[in-house]
């Protein structure tokens, strides 16, 4: 061979070798503990599994690359499960029927029977079960977990676990940090991308059952036929792995694809243009999802613009979608530039009064705060206050108030804290979670969702740890009592390595990262400070939009006197919308959570915090924490270099210190900014702000993605 034929060859390799993050948590790289390795091998020796389906198949398909990884071998298959080690089996005769019912429709059972031997048998009711477990069992193996005695019973807590991707059908996706979309819709149908099965693959491995394929913001021409064609082809490439389409319905679809003059709701026309619309949808997609709506939001048509109620608008569409038995899920991020009234009210305002209205087969989805996913937010008052209606959880996953595609913040410690908030709705206890997984109110239809951050980047989302919020999210909506620290540890496990220093090192990183966030962007319970338009870095000067609540000036309320928003009784009076008991947490501002503070207080600047420090000495500690635990963040990063492979690593170092002087971005511009109203200055042991705040105003981010 030509020695440059052979370099080309080398080269090859070590692309094919390099850590671009494209597999995700699903590596399977070689078991390196010996003792483990042969444990391993030993009971996938012979692995038998029943079953003919397309999700059997993709079953088999996943345990053929993920041992094949794991343990070197091409696993041997057979059907006759009496003599096999791994016995893979619907409605397993070793398992009691009782167990068996723990599992619902898509729960899973991985156990070592005493009794014949010593094979391990993964169960379920239904071929998607199997499917999970098959993803469960991988996951302990990627983990390196012992399997000499397994009995796990796993059943998701949530029957809606989606992705919501806010994808466009130009490719560009708003608030998308990742690249473009990986929906390629020209080439759709004929053409069916590798990553829409591994999207697939990674997607099911973490139990998420379904996925809405467009932007909330919607385009009504995916509902055209041929488009349509487009979504079948990807829900057929997605039905084998358990994952359902749902798309986003633009209320005027039937005026703008379907010649009406009318969108209004109880027009029977448009009721007979949404039944004939499903009626072509389900011929070709016959179990689709169903619909998601945003309704009379920043802009968007909906039934209010015939003066039809939210609950008409849903219902129609419920009505169209029941005999194909498909579920239309109604957003309640509302607010009105009519309205006078603090934005943090309205949803509650429109919402409560509709409860008990909606059709069975409506939820309501409702974003974990009431304003728009900041760095720290209260649980949205709506959980706990409408009781006859499934109230379904909508993160955000994508990073759009939280370091965008350049910040390293690990998310679940957000979304647990939300999840175990008490609603107090039905007594001490009732967390948000019990809300949301239905067992408050026994609703059966229940679920949780998260807006997308996947893109078409190489590695899937644009910072390597961007990874760890799909999969938690995945995760959390699976079985939301996992902690964050295990779901840290799990994606550590799989997606670097399972080197304990290492484990603690990233799990300490990970966990400490969405606090940081918080001091250096909104410390004290600020919120919606960001820049106009893009949310790409500060902008708390910003007071001349239209809307008075796009404004940050609306939001922090800054003045010579103090800072924050007064929502007690004698301001906004948002806190009324709680439950008291949950409301008397952060009512009184001698006992309000200092996190909190300002969100609900508009508080002087010389208030004594409980740190002893006055309230502008405490804002200028915050922020500087944050840099400073960013600083800490690149320090031990860099300690790592030599267990990380090359290539992450110096993407995350990069990144990094790209964040480092983003979070010193926003300290000095806030600072510098309220400092104009509390005339203090700021203590000299801080780093002084490097430019005017003339400089920080004049910026300027024309091509900032997401926008
Ligand atoms: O957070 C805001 C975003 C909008 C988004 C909207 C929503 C899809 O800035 O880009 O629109 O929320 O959730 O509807």
């Amino acid at each position: 061979m030509r020695i440059f034929q052979l370099l080309t060859l080398l080269l090859f390799f070590s692309d094919v070798q390099a850590e671009d993050g494209y597999r995700l948590w699903l590596r399977y790289d070689r078991i390196s503990d010996k003792k483990l390795l042969a444990t391993y091998l030993q009971k996938t020796a012979s692995i038998s599994i029943t079953g003919h389906s397309t999700v059997i198949q993709v079953a088999r398909k996943e345990l053929e690359i993920g041992l094949k990884g794991l343990v070197g071998v091409k696993p041997k298959f057979s059907t006759q499960s009496a003599s096999a080690n791994l016995q893979i089996e619907k409605v397993s005769r070793l398992i009691p029927a009782a167990d068996l019912l723990q599992l619902g429709e898509e729960g899973f059972l991985i156990r070592t029977p005493h009794y014949s031997g010593n094979p391990i048998v993964i169960t379920a009711n239904s071929d998607r079960g199997l499917l999970y477990g098959v993803f469960h069992f991988l996951r302990l193996l990627q983990t390196q977990q012992s399997i000499a005695q397994l009995n796990i019973v796993s059943a998701p807590k949530m029957k809606l676990r989606l992705l919501n991707h806010w994808d466009n059908l130009d490719r560009t996706v708003e608030r998308g940090y990742a690249g473009f979309s990986i929906w390629n819709w020209h080439t759709l149908p004929d053409y069916i991308d590798q990553r829409y099965i591994d999207y697939a693959r990674a997607t099911a491995s973490i139990g998420i059952n379904g996925t809405v394929l467009t932007n909330v913001n919607a385009n009504a021409t995916v509902l055209t036929l041929p488009y349509l064609q487009k979504v079948k082809a990807l829900a057929d490439n997605f039905r084998p792995y358990g994952i359902k389409v749902y798309l986003t319905a633009r209320f005027s679809a039937p005026k703008e694809i379907g010649g009406l003059k009318t969108a209004d709701p109880l027009d029977s026309q448009v009721q007979d243009w949404w039944k004939k619309k499903l009626n072509e949808i389900y011929t070709l997609i016959p179990d689709f999802g169903g619909l998601l709506v945003k309704a009379n939001s920043e802009g968007q048509p909906g039934p209010q613009d015939y003066k039809r109620s939210h609950a008409d608008g849903a219902n129609m569409l419920a009505e169209a979608i029941a005999p194909h038995k498909g579920i239309v899920i109604w957003r309640a991020f509302v607010y009105s530039a009519e309205l006078p009234d603090d934005r943090h009210k309205q949803a509650f305002t429109e919402f409560v009064p509709l409860d008990g209205t909606f059709r069975s087969n409506v939820l309501v989805q409702v974003k974990n705060g009431a304003i728009d996913f900041m760095p720290r937010e209260p649980f949205h008052p709506l959980f706990g206050a409408m009781p006859k209606t499934p109230l379904m959880m909508e993160f955000q996953v994508t990073q759009e108030y939280l370091g965008q595609g350049t910040h390293l913040v690990y998310l679940a410690p957000l979304f647990k804290e939300c999840l175990d908030s008490d609603t107090y709705a039905k007594g001490k206890g009732t967390t948000v979670a019990k809300i949301v997984d239905g067992t408050a109110d026994q609703h059966e239809l229940n679920g949780l969702a998260g807006v997308a951050n996947i893109g078409n980047d190489i590695n899937w989302t644009g910072h390597p740890f961007g990874q760890a919020n799909w999969y938690a999210l995945g995760r959390l909506a699976w079985d939301h009592q996992l902690s964050a620290e295990t779901i840290a540890e799990e994606w550590i496990r799989q997606s670097f390595s399972n080197d304990a220093a290492l484990v603690k090192e990233l799990s300490q990183l990970m966990l400490s990262s969405r606090e940081s966030m918080v001091n250096y962007m909104n410390p004290i319970g600020l919120h919606h400070i960001m820049a106009t338009g893009h949310h790409y870095g500060p902008g708390p000067w910003v007071g001349n939009l239209n809307r008075p609540e796009w404004n940050p000036t609306y939001y922090h309320r800054a003045d010579s006197v103090g800072i924050g928003f007064n929502r007690t009784a004698t301001g906004s009076n948002a806190l009324s919308q709680y439950h008291p008991q949950a409301a008397a947490v952060w009512k009184d501002p001698v006992n309000c959570p200092e996190e909190y503070f300002l969100w609900f207080h508009h508080v002087s600047w010389n208030h004594k915090m409980k740190s002893g420090k006055t309230l502008w000495e405490e804002l200028c500690y915050r922020y500087n924490a944050g840099v400073d635990s960013v600083a800490m963040m690149r320090k031990n990063w860099n300690k790592l270099e030599k267990k990380i492979d090359e290539q992450r690593f110096d993407q995350v170092k990069q990144l990094l210190a790209l964040q480092h002087r983003e979070a010193k971005w926003w300290r000095d511009a806030c600072l510098l900014y309220f400092q104009t109203f509390s005339r203090q200055p700021i203590p000299a042991q801080y780093e002084q702000p490097a430019h005017t705040l003339d400089y920080y105003k004049s910026l300027r981010f024309p091509y900032a993605p997401g926008n």
